[in-house]
């Protein structure tokens, strides 16, 4: 008997509601939900195979333990026992700083990943703690942590009202978005050009949304930082600087000024490749715009000087007014945020509280460099790290340097991997815990309802119930924390870790005179909350004392866990609203134009510039394919080959002056080591510049990725040494890095 069942798309930063058709326990059929509020039907082919990737049948479906060396099923009891006396056997002589945490994407696509990590890095105590944010968009959270005292405050563009959308390094029509989750992209810039709007592209790519931009110009990748400060310059030259209402909450603006005399576009235009001429216009366009937006995304963080390309960004928004006005670049508020409070200095932002053991890299939102994560392994010492908890991570793929990566990760005391793959990473674990495929797991975007350009509410609950035997990730990630306190036996109550992080948020808002319970027990509060487990009693908290929450009872038509699945298809609560300065946290209680650690950043871009067109002949960038995730979607054969390949992708003039035909094998050299892959010649790119995904290089030994490992491409990630990296957010340099290539044999 077939029955639909709805379940918001986990598989990318659109979240689009998908209709599922269920035939038993099996999705057989996965449509965009028409009634969706937020995604109106919009779906992808990755959205479209939702069935083939819940049901791959190299998902592992019970726990592996590794005994006498190799992997082998055991039972969850066996599994967290032996994670509670691993673990133990390490935090025992060497204390939780010796155990690693590693957190991967997919943990702001789940439940469990947005709920549980903080409560398991808290209870090892550890400052080991390494994400994909500084592999992607660290620079963005130091940039907003400088401008606006709040590194999670990152605006987005107001996509359904800008009339000028400048698009920096992203590639939505790909990507289909990111730090601005908007179903249907590709759609909204389509309609933004349908009423007059205009769209522009820098993208050293010609790429698919480049292609479909009213302007397209090609820079030489890692240059963006210097493009957008010379256009800050022009509108400092000309007169073009007004940022209308924002100006009583601006400090800097003098200094700002000061530091973009420097940058003028003839200064830039040799280092950039681009006419001084064309940056002018860029910046007089983007002034005239009636409301405009300016965006940048991986292209302008995860490169050389990420953080300022970043922040020019946002002051690009500042200086033409766009900030937090409808069709500018405004500020989200997601329904499980904290309610506002009364505008306030807050603390500001710093990193560099404790730095990486071996090369002294400050930390970033408590964060280390993911770059740095061999190392922390590898080199001998006090403080090494000898045992790591992965969750949803494929680093020894996705980070510099895989070959370190996967010999350091053969060498701990001990590994704990939550992972529903033995893959790269995974098959150097002792346990791994399987959570259940995304149709049997509840979904509620934590993450992307702070990015949305929507203000919406959906919940998923489970589609279908879970295999007998299995637990949902939640449970999971709840028994690892109590086993991380050495509570690993069947007796521990996960109930536990969810209570009393209740606790902890009921007992903080009761104190806050702010507080729409200010003044209650959160014993009588926490006996209120509605909800069939412990992350639904969190989600029913975190929503009833959020921005449009009912304040358990305050405003009896607020939101509630009841009310919200009341409306499978979602509620609507609004375009975005202006936030300043209500949403400053710095200690200025204004937008910090000019933070210290920016400013003294700028000398060294500076020196970039000097350097002119002096650079490497050939720089390496990363592309994305729309049927493709990360690394691990090439096991589902639906989603492979055709376009989706890993190719190395060379300009004509290139190609020629290598000697490589279409097709002919490339060595590609850099630092951390060479690959070869295909030759793909295309003139979509701009000369010097090679273009390879990542994600691939599925050929190591010990997984179960059957089909990815038929055509396993090439780890672009192996030609770096980890080394490179923007040092403001230790995010590493993965676009507009120096390589070699030359034939293959
Ligand atoms: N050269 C280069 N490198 C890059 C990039 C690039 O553009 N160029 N992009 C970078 C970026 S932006 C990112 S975000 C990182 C991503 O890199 P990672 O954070 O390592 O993420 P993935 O490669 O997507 O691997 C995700 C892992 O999570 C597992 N997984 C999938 N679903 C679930 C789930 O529901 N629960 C759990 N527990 N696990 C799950 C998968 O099996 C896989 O092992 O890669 C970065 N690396
Ligand atoms: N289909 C698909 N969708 C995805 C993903 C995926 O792997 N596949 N991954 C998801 C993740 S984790 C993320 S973080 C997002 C990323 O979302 P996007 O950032 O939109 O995606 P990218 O394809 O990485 O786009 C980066 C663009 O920057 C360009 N670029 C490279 N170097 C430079 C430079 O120096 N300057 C400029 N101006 N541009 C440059 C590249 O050519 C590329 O077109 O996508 C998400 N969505
Ligand atoms: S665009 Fe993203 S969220 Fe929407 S169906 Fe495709 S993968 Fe899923
Ligand atoms: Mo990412």
């Amino acid at each position: 008997m077939n029955r639909t069942a709805l379940r918001i798309c986990p598989l990318c930063e659109a979240t689009c509601g998908l209709v599922l058709t269920v035939d038993g326990q099996r999705v057989t059929h996965a449509r965009g939900d028409r009634d969706d509020v937020f995604s109106a039907g919009f779906l992808c082919p990755k959205g479209a195979s939702f069935g083939a990737l819940d049901a791959d049948p190299d998902r592992l479906t019970g726990p592996l333990l590794r005994k006498d060396g190799e992997l082998s099923p055991a039972t969850w009891a066996e599994a967290f026992q032996a994670a509670a006396t691993g673990l133990g056997a390490v935090t025992g002589p060497y204390g939780g700083q010796a155990v690693g945490v590693v957190l991967g994407n997919p943990n702001v696509h789940t439940m469990a990943g947005a709920l549980y990590p903080a409560q398991l890095v808290g209870a090892l105590g550890t400052r080991s703690v390494f994400t994909a944010s500084t592999l992607d968009q660290m620079p963005k959270h130091v940039s907003s942590g400088y401008l606006f005292g709040d590194p999670n405050a990152i605006p987005v563009p107001d996509l359904d009202r800008t009339d000028h959308l400048l698009l920096i390094g992203a590639n939505p029509l790909v990507s289909n978005g990111s730090l601005a989750t908007a179903a249907d992209f590709p759609g909204k810039l389509k309609a933004l050009r349908a009423r007059g709007g205009r769209l522009t592209v820098i993208d050293p790519n010609r790429t698919r949304t480049a292609r479909a931009a009213d302007r397209h110009l090609a820079p030489r990748p890692g240059t963006d930082a210097a493009l957008l400060f010379a256009m800050v310059h022009v509108l400092f030259a000309e007169d073009l600087a007004d940022p209308g209402d924002l100006t009583p909450h601006l400090s800097g603006l003098d200094e700002l000024r000061t530091l973009a005399a420097d940058f003028p576009p003839e200064a830039v235009a040799a280092h950039c490749d681009v006419p001084a001429e064309d940056i002018r216009g860029l910046a007089r366009e983007l002034a005239a715009a009636e409301r405009a937006a300016v965006y940048g995304r991986l292209g302008s963080t995860a490169v050389e000087f990420g953080t300022l390309a970043s922040w020019l960004v946002d002051v690009l928004n500042v200086l033409t007014g766009n900030l937090d006005r409808p069709g500018g670049a405004m500020f989200p508020l997601s329904a499980t945020a904290r309610a506002p409070r009364p505008p306030r200095p807050g603390k500001g932002f710093t990193t560099g509280r404790w730095r990486s053991r071996v090369s002294g890299h400050p930390e970033v939102k408590g964060e280390l460099p993911a770059a740095a994560l061999a190392e922390e392994i590898d080199t001998p010492g006090e403080g090494r790290l000898r045992a790591l908890i992965v969750v949803a991570a494929n680093p020894v793929l996705s980070a510099p340097d895989g070959h370190r990566l996967d010999r350091a990760l053969a060498g701990l005391d001990f590994m704990v991997s939550v992972d529903p793959y033995l893959n790269e990473t995974s098959r150097h674990a002792d346990v791994v815990l399987p959570p259940p495929p995304p149709a049997r797991s509840a979904h509620y975007d934590f993450a992307f309802s702070t990015l949305a350009v929507r203000n919406t509410v959906r919940y998923s609950p489970p589609a279908v119930p879970l295999a007998p035997g299995a637990l949902d990730e939640p449970e999971i990630h709840a028994r690892l924390v109590l086993a991380v306190l050495g509570q690993g036996g069947p007796a521990a109550d996960p109930a536990a870790v969810d209570a009393q992080a209740i606790q902890r948020r009921l007992g903080s808002e009761t104190a806050d005179p702010h507080s729409p319970v200010h003044g209650k027990d959160p014993a009588q509060l926490a006996a209120l909350l509605g909800g069939r487990t412990g992350y639904e009693r969190r989600l029913d908290m975190m929503l009833r004392l959020g921005p449009y929450g009912d304040g358990f009872g305050a405003d009896p038509e607020g939101l509630t866990l009841a009310k919200v699945l009341e409306h499978p298809h979602g509620i609507d609560l609004g375009p975005l609203r202006p936030r300043l300065p209500q949403a400053l946290r710095t200690a200025s209680g204004r937008v910090d134009l000019v933070a210290l650690p920016i400013a003294a950043d700028v000398p060294r871009l500076r020196a970039a510039v000097d350097r002119g067109a002096g650079g490497p002949a050939l720089v390496l960038i990363g592309r994305r394919h729309l049927r493709s995730n990360n690394s691990w979607m090439h096991n589902v054969p639906a989603l492979t080959g055709g376009t989706n390949r890993c190719t190395a992708q060379l300009h004509p003039d290139d190609a020629a002056r290598l000697g490589l035909a279409d097709g002919a094998l490339a060595r590609i050299k850099g630092d951390g080591g060479e690959i070869t892959a295909p030759v793909e010649i295309t003139d979509t790119l701009r000369p010097g510049v090679v273009s390879l995904p990542h994600g691939w290089g599925h050929d190591r030994p010990g997984t179960r990725l059957t089909a990815a490992a038929r055509e396993p491409g090439a780890n672009v990630n192996q030609l770096l040494d980890g080394t490179l990296l923007d040092p403001l957010s230790g995010t590493a340099v993965l676009n507009g890095f120096p390589i070699q290539v030359e034939a293959a044999g």
